[in-house]
């Protein structure tokens, strides 16, 4: 059946687009888009259109599997300009996300309806791109410069609501009325002249202000730090005032063009379905049946319980959470509330969601609450005999058919499982501090976990806003493990006479929010210090010695002033050169190259190491886990995308160059030019 069918409703055309799963903008669509004008246009009987998509959205933007490949049919932007010069007014009715190609399907045609729950946007700066169909020229010709710049710059979608607001939707209406309210539409403005978004004069705002690119610019200057595309688009909105809408159209084929070649973008494409990817387990149907979890129980209500709590709180999902004692239970569930009122506080949330998040919450100082809960997560000290004696007692308490899960960052969870007569439903949790926000979930398969317990726990991880890879059995899982080698080499710089300063320098230049020192000022330099200031065998022994436990003292590596601005500590500088010295290493300049390969590289070889023990089950689900959960920047596609883009032969040359080992399929895929992705 063809993707795109008409249907006469007297004198007026339904174009009708049917493109599974998200109605993609491919060539066959937009062939069927081409010719349902040319149908309205030669048929005297119709005098007006509406296009729409059946199935779960409108259209969700152009194929992303199409990019990079030879053109097949017309072009997106011509399609839309034959839309466009129709002199029937064409109506687009939207449902669920009119996004990008989808967006700009909606402002080439003359009028807007959409349902309440339908939301619009231009993600394409999430893939390292402009709009490329002249929404860019459009959209501030409609809404205005002001109100264009966010939508196309960020490229978060707006609600419905908010587009009726801003004049991209001319009216909002029936949830399940679409298809006939948009037709009444439609003939209301039989008779009217066409109204043209190309013609529209809403961007003239931008023209008497220009200051408002340079405050957008500033205002977003943290966020969007590294990236190429947000500028551009900010050129792209500024030519929409300041040229006719045929030179604003070249412009933006011109940026778009650029950015679609360049690495960026592919890197971020690359992202776009390694996410999609890590939510498939090799070897499961996904239609496998689920596991129902309409109680979660967690047992702790420190930092990371609280945070893991609070995901589900927020999805609706009931949760009991257990403490030992009175004081941190009630101290845990005070701090529940006072983010969710600091959430609302900033207006990203009502009063009404804080109090129906807290009203699913049960606190509790009895494991007995947690019987009836159809998954438990431990998030009790990082200790296997403790974490042992808790998962005994869970599997003796909580039903049976129930999932036990526990957040542990780097124990082995095949012995946490051992101690419970149901190891197939035991699986690891590792959430990401703080657990509230971090987007990663590390899900640890167990050799024994079932197969519904794990797709249970990827499904479940979607529906509380996480991004979800899947990890075996190992020290450190996929993230921890990787960090490792990592801070092995920052340590051994900073020991042969890199400046600490320089080593956090070079990640920040890369586009990591951070280096590991400043990292470890964060954290507390004093975690896991044994708390004797006579004791001195490490540098961190002798920086808490010191009394430079980080941030919280207002001096770590760092010394901190009041607003949290790093300076280098003389005396830090000190200590390490005293470390240094007794070590008997000589000391010697290290390059900005050196340092960021050796940094870099290692973490790569580790990744190779992951894949080489199947611990992870594609490179891709590498990069998803330091994106999400350890700030490698998202342009580079993550560290074996980056690996792949470098050239496999130049990282193992810069390993064998540096002395650090080379594990057999990196050493093996570079020989033979292959790459981890594809
Ligand atoms: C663009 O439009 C450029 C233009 O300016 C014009 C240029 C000339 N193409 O996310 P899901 C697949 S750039 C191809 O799990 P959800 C996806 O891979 C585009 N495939 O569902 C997945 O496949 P699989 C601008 C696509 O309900 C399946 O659909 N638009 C596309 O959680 C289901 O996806 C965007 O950036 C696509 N455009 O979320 C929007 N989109 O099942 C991108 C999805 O094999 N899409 N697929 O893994 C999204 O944000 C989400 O998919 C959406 C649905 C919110 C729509």
């Amino acid at each position: 059946m063809s993707v795109v069918t008409t249907e006469k409703q007297d004198n007026v055309l339904v174009i009708i687009a049917d493109n599974p799963p998200v109605n993609a903008l491919g060539a066959a669509v937009r062939q069927g888009l081409v010719d349902g004008i040319d149908q309205a246009l030669s048929d005297d009987d119709i005098e007006a259109v509406v296009i729409r998509c059946d199935g779960r959205t409108f259209f969700a933007g152009a194929d992303i599997t199409e990019f990079g490949k030879p053109m097949k049919g017309p072009s997106l932007a011509d399609a839309l300009d034959q839309l466009e010069a129709s002199n029937k007014p064409v109506v687009a009715a939207i449902h669920g996300t009119a996004l990008g190609g989808g967006c700009e399907v909606a402002l080439a045609c003359h009028y807007r309806v959409a349902v309440p729950s339908a939301k619009i946007g231009l993600p394409e700066v999430k893939l390292g791109l402009i709009p490329g169909a002249a929404g860019t020229q459009r959209l501030p010709r409609v809404v205005g410069a002001e109100a264009a710049l966010p939508m196309v710059v960020t490229g978060n979608p707006i609600s419905a609501t908010k587009a009726h607001a801003i004049g991209l939707v001319d009216k909002i209406v029936g949830e399940d009325s679409l298809a006939d309210d948009a037709i009444a539409f439609a003939r209301e403005q039989i008779g009217k002249p066409v109204r043209r978004s190309s013609e529209g004069t809403a961007n003239r705002d931008g023209v008497e202000n220009p200051a408002i690119f340079d405050e957008f610019r500033q205002k977003n200057a943290r966020k969007l730090r590294g990236f190429e595309a947000p500028e551009a688009a900010i050129q792209a909105v500024k030519a929409a005032g300041e040229l006719s809408y045929a030179e604003g159209v070249k412009k933006e084929r011109e940026l778009f063009t650029r950015l679609m070649t360049g690495t960026q973008s592919a890197a971020m494409r690359h992202y776009f379905f390694a996410e999609r990817a890590a939510n498939k387990i090799d070897g499961i149907d996904p239609k496998i049946d689920l596991i129902p979890i309409n109680r979660v129980g967690i047992l702790g209500a420190g930092t990371m319980g609280g945070g893991i709590a609070m995901n589900f709180l927020s999805a609706g999902i009931p949760v009991t959470i257990v403490e030992l004692k009175e004081d941190a239970l009630d101290r845990g569930v005070g701090v529940i509330r006072k983010n969710y009122e600091n959430t609302a506080k900033r207006g990203r949330m009502t009063e009404q969601q804080v109090e129906d998040a807290m009203g699913i919450l049960t606190p509790s100082l009895s494991y007995d609450d947690l019987a009836d809960c159809d998954l438990v997560i431990e998030a009790v000290f990082e200790n296997m005999d403790v974490k042992k004696q808790v998962f005994s007692k869970l599997d003796a308490i909580v039903k049976q058919g129930a999932i036990l899960a526990s957040n542990t960052s780097y124990l082995n969870i095949d012995e946490i499982a051992a101690v419970t007569k149901r190891p197939e439903y035991v699986l690891g949790l590792h959430f990401f501090s703080p657990a509230n926000v971090m987007k990663l979930l590390e899900i640890v398969r167990g050799e024994k976990t079932a197969d519904d317990v794990l797709m249970t726990a990827m499904k479940l991880s979607k529906k509380i806003g996480k991004v979800a890879a899947v990890s075996g059995v190992c020290p450190g899982f996929i993230g921890n493990r990787m960090l490792s080698p990592r801070q092995e080499q920052a340590n051994q710089m900073i020991m042969e006479g890199a400046n600490y300063w320089e080593v956090d320098d070079v990640l920040l230049e890369f586009g990591f929010p951070m280096g590991p020192f400043q990292m470890s000022d964060l954290a507390g330099v004093d975690i896991g210090w044994h708390r004797d200031p006579e004791r001195i065998e490490t540098l961190r022994d002798a920086l808490c010695a010191a009394g430079r436990w980080g941030q919280k003292v207002g001096k770590g590596f760092y010394d901190y002033d009041e607003a949290r601005n790093r300076t280098p500590s003389d005396e830090v500088k000190q200590i390490i050169a005293e470390f240094a010295a007794k070590a008997g290493n000589e000391q010697r300049v290290i390059s900005k190259e050196e340092i960021r390969e050796r940094l870099l590289y290692p973490m790569v070889n580790e990744g190779a190491k992951i894949l080489e023990e199947g611990m992870a089950q594609r490179a891709s689900d590498i990069d998803v886990v330091w994106i999400n959960g350890y700030g490698w920047p998202l342009y580079t596609g993550g560290p074996m995308f980056w690996a792949d883009t470098m050239g496999l032969d130049t990282v193992v040359a810069g390993l064998e160059q540096h002395g650090l080992p080379v594990t057999e399929l990196l050493r093996d895929k570079a020989s033979k030019g292959e790459k981890f992705n594809g």
